[in-house]
């Protein structure tokens, strides 16, 4: 079976962020890779892999990085379908923010779909999104996730109505 979504970070360090990823696709039973590449500790395997992943099956592109983060926009020259990045908020950023910029400030023609800081997990929402396009199933399995977190409003209210205010009305 071939991945359809590969998902890479710079570092090792970003793994606690970008495993959230993971575990979505894993609950929509999506066949995903997930490797550590940097574009600047390895940049002629950034390359080959970008220029490649279409090839292998794969259609969608999650990329997380801290720091300056220019490893989803590396890719998203190279590669010849859509990029997700993730800015993560790691020990060397300036809060996140140098992150977020480098990911999200790209010049036109290159687009990188920018997610929030740490954002892993919309990130595999957004991909499994594009994926259900195509596949049915999928689109079944997303809307009964979709129908998940509205219960979990209307849960909340439940348990917010069980507190007791003297001037709630
Ligand atoms: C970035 O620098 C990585 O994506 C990571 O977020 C950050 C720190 O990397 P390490 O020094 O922990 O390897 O390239």
């Amino acid at each position: 079976m071939n991945p359809q979504v590969s998902i890479i970070m710079g570092s090792l360090s970003d793994m606690p962020v970008m495993e959230e990823a993971a575990r979505f696709l894993e609950q929509m039973e999506i066949p995903f890779e997930i490797n550590a590449l940097s574009a600047h500790r390895t940049p002629d395997k950034v390359a080959d892999f970008a220029r490649n992943a279409s090839q292998r099956g794969v259609r969608v592109i999650i990329a997380g990085a801290g720091g300056a983060a220019h490893l989803p926009g590396v890719i998203a020259a190279y590669a010849d379908i859509p990029v997700i990045g993730v800015p993560v908020k790691s020990s060397n950023s300036l809060a996140g923010l140098d992150s977020i910029l480098s990911i999200l400030q790209m010049p036109a023609g290159i687009p990188v779909a920018t997610m929030a800081l740490d954002g892993a997990r919309n990130a595999a929402i957004f991909a499994a999104g594009i994926l259900a396009l195509g596949n049915q199933e999928l689109a079944a399995r997303m809307k009964d996730f979709r129908s998940s977190l509205t219960r979990k409003v209307e849960e909340a209210n439940e348990s917010i109505k069980k507190i007791q205010y003297r001037y709630k009305i």
